[in-house]
C-alpha cells in the first residue's frame, strides 16, 4: 500500500507520552500508584474538577520543540509519535471543542503546532497519538465511572461531538500527519470504527490508521504492548515499547532498558518486518528524562554506523535453527548477520540452510572482506554457509557482517520434515 512505504522503510519511531499527569510523576496525595503514570487519574480515581486543576499550573518552561526533534534523530527514529490527547481528555493542541487544553494553561503554547512545525523543519514523520474511545473528561466518554453514571452515558454524542472534530482539527491545522495512533477501542461498535477511518483518509487520504483502530480496519498490525511476536508477519506491523516500566513521566521508575537490549529488540522486530515504537516520558518542565536520552543516544550511534542494516529491511525469512549469537536482518540479495553474542561460536559464524550462492561477506563498519565458504552437509541434507570473523575487531554492541548472495536467498527451512525420498517440498 502506497502510504504505508515510509512506514515501513522506517522500522523505528519514537513514541512521546506527555500530558497533564507528567505533574504527578505517578504520584496523587502521597500515594505512589503502580502501573502507567499516565493513568493515575483513573487509578486514583481523581475526580475530573480536581484533576482539571493541574491545568493551572502546566508551566514547561524547558519544552522545546526542536530540541526534541533534534533528539529524536540523534536517537535514529524515523517518525515521532506524540499523544496529541491521551485517555485523561486533555488536549496538547489548540481545540475549538473545549477550554480543556494546553492553550488555556499559564504556558499558553500549541505542542502539536510546535512539533509539527519541528519534524517537518528536519523531515521527521509527524504523527499524533488519540484516545479515540477513552475520555476520562467526558461525561460521554468511555472510562470515568467515578465522576459519571456509565447508564447515562451516550458515545455517539462523544464520537460526534468530541471526536470528530477534534479529528478533523488534527488532520487540518497541522499539515502533513505521518499517522494517526488510535489507542484502547475495547468494545467499540465496528460501524463507529469503520466510520472514524472513512473520516480519517476523507481528511487526508495519506496518513497511516494503526491497528488500535479495531477490527483490523488499520494499515497495518499493533502487536500488543511491549509484546514481539515470535515469527515474522505478512505485512506492515509494530510493537510500542517502554523504555522503562510506563509511558508517561515517572518520579521514581529508573529502570531503563540498556541501550543493548533496546537494540537487540529492534534488530529482532526489524528481522520479522516490524517496526519498533520506542517511548519516553517527559516531565512537567518538557525535559526527557536523562536516563531515557542516555539509552537513546547510543542506539543513535550504533544505528549511525549500522543504520542500512535496520532501516528499509524486508523480514528475513525463516531459519531453521535458533541464533543464540544474534540475529539477520536483510534485503533482497543483501543479509545481514548480527553478532550479538559471540561466547558459543569463536571467531566462525554457521548459517544452515542456505543454498544460494553468496558473492561476497564483509564486516559492515569496514567494509573489510571476510573469508567465507558454502558446504552441503549429506548427513543432514543441508547447505552451509561459514564465515570466518576477526575476534580481535567485534563491536561491544553489535559486530555486522554483510553478505551479498547471487539473489535473495532463501533457506530450506520449509524442508525441514524429512521424506522417504529426502526433503518433502510444500
Ligand atoms: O492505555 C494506554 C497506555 O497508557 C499507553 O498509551 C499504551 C501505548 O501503547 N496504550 C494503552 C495501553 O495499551
Amino acid at each position: 500500500m502506497e502510504r504505508l512505504k515510509w512506514f515501513e522503510e522506517a522500522r523505528y519511531g519514537l513514541f512521546i507520552h506527555w500530558g497533564l499527569y507528567a505533574e504527578l510523576g505517578g504520584e496523587w496525595a502521597g500515594v505512589h500508584y503502580p502501573g502507567g503514570t499516565e493513568w493515575i487519574m483513573r487509578t486514583a480515581r481523581i475526580p475530573f474538577e480536581t484533576y482539571r486543576k493541574l491545568a493551572l499550573s502546566f508551566n514547561p518552561l524547558s519544552f522545546d520543540a526542536e530540541d526534541w526533534v533534534k533528539k529524536a534523530l540523534g536517537f535514529g527514529c524515523r517518525y515521532l509519535c506524540f499523544t496529541a490527547k491521551h485517555h485523561d481528555g486533555f488536549a496538547m493542541f489548540d481545540t475549538a471543542v473545549s477550554d480543556y487544553s494546553i492553550v488555556h494553561t499559564p504556558f499558553g503554547r500549541d505542542v502539536v503546532k510546535e512539533l509539527s512545525d519541528a519534524c517537518r523543519r528536519h523531515g521527521l514523520k509527524f504523527c499524533v497519538y488519540y484516545s479515540q474511545m477513552q475520555d476520562w473528561a467526558d461525561p460521554d466518554g468511555d472510562g470515568n465511572t467515578w465522576d459519571y453514571d456509565p447508564k447515562k452515558k451516550d458515545f455517539r454524542r462523544y464520537f460526534e461531538n468530541k471526536v470528530k472534530p477534534q479529528v478533523r482539527e488534527l488532520l487540518s491545522n497541522y499539515g502533513e500527519i505521518g499517522m494517526i495512533w488510535f489507542d484502547t477501542p475495547y468494545d467499540m461498535p465496528r460501524e463507529l470504527c469503520a466510520e472514524l477511518a472513512a473520516f480519517v483518509h476523507s481528511l487526508q487520504p495519506d496518513c497511516v490508521i494503526n491497528g488500535r483502530i479495531g477490527y483490523g480496519l488499520g494499515d497495518y498490525r499493533q502487536m500488543g504492548d511491549n509484546e514481539i511476536p515470535m515469527l515474522a508477519y505478512r505485512g506492515a506491523w509494530e510493537t510500542p515499547m517502554t523504555l522503562n516500566n510506563t509511558w508517561g513521566y515517572s518520579k521514581t521508575d529508573q529502570n531503563w532498558k540498556t541501550p543493548k537490549k533496546v537494540m537487540k529488540m529492534l534488530i529482532d522486530v526489524a528481522s520479522k518486518g516490524g517496526n519498533l515504537l520506542i517511548n519516553v516520558g517527559p516531565d512537567a518542565n518538557g525535559v526527557i528524562p536523562a536516563g531515557s536520552v542516555r539509552a537513546l543516544d547510543a542506539v543513535g550511534s550504533w544505528l549511525q554506523k549500522y543504520g542500512k542494516s535496520i532501516y528499509g529491511t524486508e523480514p528475513c525469512a525463516d531459519f531453521p535453527y535458533q541464533m543464540r549469537w544474534g540475529g539477520m536482518t536483510g534485503r533482497g540479495k543483501k543479509v545481514y548477520l548480527h553478532l550479538l553474542d559471540v561466547s558459543e561460536i569463536h571467531g566462525r559464524l554457521k548459517i544452515c540452510n542456505i543454498e544460494t550462492k553468496a558473492t561476497s561477506c564483509r564486516l559492515l563498519s569496514t567494509g573489510e572482506e571476510l573469508p567465507f565458504r558454502q558446504t552441503y552437509e549429506l548427513a543432514r541434507d543441508e547447505y552451509r554457509f561459514i564465515v570466518e570473523y576477526p575476534t580481535d575487531r567485534l563491536d561491544d554492541m553489535d559486530t555486522v557482517i554483510a553478505v551479498e548472495f547471487e539473489e535473495a536467498p532463501v533457506p530450506h527451512s520449509l524442508y525441514m520434515t524429512f521424506g522417504r525420498d529426502g526433503r518433502t517440498e510444500i
